[in-house]
């Protein structure tokens, strides 16, 4: 492929300059900003997170704020999760769906306070949503994109890195809860999530003037942690069964369809714009839902566009997102299969681009 030019509709980060420094070589665009995918490789790159500690640049996973006495109002207008035992101090994993109870986003809901909520988007337009339901309804609330800029810390050795900048107290942090810990005189918002399933925080940065001395702090800090450079991880992320809005999903699928039925109360979450369309959905059960697919054979290329699933010459589904798992021995993929093939241990195949393969459907992710 190509290189993309760069312009300023492709947005640089706070942290780009440390990114270029510790030689990013590919990028995606996400959010219309630049997203590093690859530093030594996609292969080093996964082993490095799995043993040791990675600094992302997830800058893109923008927020949108909602400020104001109604922002609780729409915040639960905007999804099927009940939001009501959410507390200050809390983030939630939060389908946002439309009138039809099609995916919008799959944000991380982070509830600042009773009237000021950030929605640290996937990669969707989905502040004009928010602001047209706002404007719409005449709600009393702000909606805009602050200056904030999640960094990720991932990987086993992230909470001895954390506590070295921003003291023990960090230790204490529990699973997608947050606390604000101090930096240089500036407030860090730091929650214990991310993008891998090997531990670690994001530290939701208030200012981009401050991005690059935090990326620095972390470094010099982390040194004898051999603390490096990383980003979200393919293999990391399809064997954790990570979803990517936009690759495994869009707005013409449900969320019970994505598996993300544990994260919808359709019954108790009165408000939800998409309440009565998946109210109708979850009475039937979804048709086809994502499953963890093995493909057999060597390696497979990149998937950059949906690969056909089927069964008896009947196409039963789709592949979104494959790689080649070194620790796994097998290629690990991500498909949308129908009910009548979703079992776990159904065999299927998959057309890749290098031709058809033998592959397996199971109902567990492998991390
Ligand atoms: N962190 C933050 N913002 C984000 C992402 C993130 N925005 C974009 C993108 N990632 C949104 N998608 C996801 C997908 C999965 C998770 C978070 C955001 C996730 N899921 C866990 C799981 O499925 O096991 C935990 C869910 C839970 O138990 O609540 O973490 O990564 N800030």
């Amino acid at each position: 492929m190509a290189l993309i030019s760069p312009s300023r509709r492709l947005r640089r980060t706070p942290f780009s300059n440390g990114v270029e420094h510790a030689g990013v070589k590919a990028y995606t665009v996400y959010n219309h900003m630049l997203l590093p995918t690859v530093f030594e490789s996609v292969e080093a790159d996964y082993r490095h997170l799995k043993e040791h500690v990675q600094v992302w640049d997830v800058a893109c996973e923008r927020q949108i704020e909602l400020r104001g006495p109604d922002a609780t109002r729409l915040m639960q207008m905007l999804t099927p999760r009940d939001l009501r035992p959410m507390l200050p101090g809390q983030c939630y994993y939060v389908p946002i769906v439309d009138e039809t109870g099609g995916m919008l986003n799959d944000p991380v809901a982070v509830k600042l306070s009773e009237d000021r909520w950030w929605i640290s988007i996937a990669d969707s337009d989905l502040l004009y949503w928010v602001k047209g339901i706002a404007y719409g309804y005449r709600l009393d609330v702000l909606v805009d994109e602050p200056d904030v800029s999640p960094l990720a810390v991932q990987g086993p050795k992230s909470d001895e890195l954390m506590a070295r900048v921003f003291g023990d107290a960090v230790r204490d942090v529990r699973f997608f809860r947050f606390g604000h810990f101090d930096f240089e005189g500036h407030d860090m918002v730091i929650a214990r999530s991310g993008y891998s399933k090997q531990g670690g925080f994001e530290i939701y940065v208030q200012d981009s003037a401050v991005g690059m001395p935090l990326w620095d702090a972390l470094f010099k800090a982390g040194e004898d942690l051999n603390v490096r450079a990383g980003c979200p991880n393919l293999i990391e992320r399809i064997e954790s069964g990570l979803l990517s809005y936009g690759n495994d999903m869009t707005d013409d699928n449900t969320p019970h369809e994505c598996g993300l039925g544990k994260f919808c109360n359709t019954h108790t979450a009165i408000g939800c714009i998409g309440r009565d369309a998946l109210l109708r959905v979850a009475k039937e059960g979804p048709i086809q839902q994502i499953r963890p697919i093995s493909i057999e054979g060597d390696r497979v290329p990149l998937c950059d566009r949906f690969w056909p699933v089927y069964a008896d010459g009947k196409r039963v589904g789709r592949v979104s997102s494959a790689t080649w798992s070194p620790d796994f021995n097998t290629n690990v993929s991500i498909g949308m299969i129908r009910m009548t093939h979703w079992d776990a241990g159904t065999r299927v195949e998959v057309e890749t681009p290098d031709g058809m393969r033998s592959a397996t459907v199971h109902e567990q992710f492998w991390n």
